[in-house]
């Protein structure tokens, strides 16, 4: 018998690294073909058909934790779906098949389909609200930025630990009303601001790399759900990252109750929003600093995918070009 120098329970996590790029993949050619059309429902329905269906292929008995929606305003992907094949490893999955639905819908960069896998019960069940979240990259002392510090503490704390000046630092924000302050701050100690106006994951992402982006903090209130996904995505890589969901309402406390979330002012770092190992996997839909969009040429359909996996570090970038082109579904 050949033996094979990987132990059973991770040649399984190996084989589906691989696996859930298949997943993004189709996600994010489905949406693709819906780039610029100006029709967010239809392109954010097309990732998620896709997508369902590829994940419904895998050897996992999979729960969908982070979704769509919950079970009573999401007909696919809702939080508490069972997917794949029902054999093999009990998972969670996390799941935002278009992040970025306005920036497919008007074919502007950084659209992504992303996924992240981790062992049952060790992802957050994030209800679909927002989320507070500050970033950081690696090589830093723990906790030198706090999402209770304010932007100048935490720009001046960040700029001493790198042995620059604070208007060295830039950070990376969603470009909201909600930010005005958040901004006002960083700005007034010197940072400079790079507004996104979508695609926190990938913010959160960026800020991970910053010889890469040029991005040394991501901060402020984007969606929980690319919260989670984010904090998958940097258990992967490195760094600091810490949320607190915005329970700014009885009604969202109590949905947030009964998904087990038992103190709402908690601070959660990356490690207790992903407890254990995972997957994490983005495909770009449309060209972004990260990751290329969707090419259809005549026959063949090219993608970019970064999959990364917690238990190795490894960041594999695969760029694949399709031609059997039946298994997207697109007619
Ligand atoms: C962010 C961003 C998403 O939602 O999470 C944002 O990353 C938060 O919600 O791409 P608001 O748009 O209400 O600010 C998205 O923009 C869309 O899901």
């Amino acid at each position: 018998m050949t033996s094979i120098a990987v132990q059973p329970q991770l040649l399984l996590e190996r084989i589906l690294s691989l696996e859930i790029v298949r997943v993004t993949e189709r996600a994010a050619v489905s949406a693709a073909r819906l780039r610029g059309r100006g029709n967010e429902v239809a392109a954010d329905q097309a990732a998620v058909d896709a997508m369902r269906r590829e994940l419904n292929k895998l050897p996992i008995r999979g729960t969908v934790v982070i979704g769509e929606g919950e079970r009573d305003e999401a007909a696919l992907l809702f939080i508490g779906e069972e997917v794949g094949l029902k054999t093999g490893a009990r998972v969670d999955i996390a799941v935002d098949p278009l992040d970025g639905t306005t920036l497919c819908a008007k074919s502007l960069p950084g659209a992504i389909a992303t996924m992240a896998m981790a062992e049952q019960g060790t992802l957050l069940n994030a209800p679909d609200v927002y989320m507070d979240k500050i970033a950081i990259g690696p090589g830093y002392p723990q906790g030198i930025v706090d999402l209770d510090a304010s932007p100048e503490e935490n720009v001046a704390a960040l700029a001493r630990a790198k042995g620059v000046k604070p208007a060295d630092i830039t950070a990376l924000v969603l470009d909201r009303p909600r930010h005005a302050d958040l901004i006002a701050g960083l700005r007034k100690v010197g940072a400079a601001v790079r507004l996104i106006t979508d695609g926190d994951t990938a913010g959160v992402i960026y800020a991970t790399d910053p010889a890469g982006t040029g991005i040394d903090i991501y901060l402020g209130i984007g969606g929980a759900p690319e919260g989670v996904l984010a904090a998958a995505a940097l258990r992967c890589v490195g760094g600091q990252m810490q949320g607190r969901l915005v329970l700014d309402t009885e009604e969202k406390r109590d949905r947030a109750a009964k998904m087990g979330v038992k103190d709402p002012r908690k601070k959660y770092a990356a490690e207790d929003m992903v407890k254990g190992d995972c997957l994490f996997a983005a495909t770009g839909v449309t060209d972004s600093p990260m990751l290329r969009g969707v090419k259809f040429r005549k026959g063949v359909i090219e993608t970019e995918t970064v999959v990364m996996r917690s238990a190795t570090g490894t960041v594999r970038w695969i760029r694949a070009e399709h031609r059997d082109l039946g298994k997207f579904h697109l007619d």
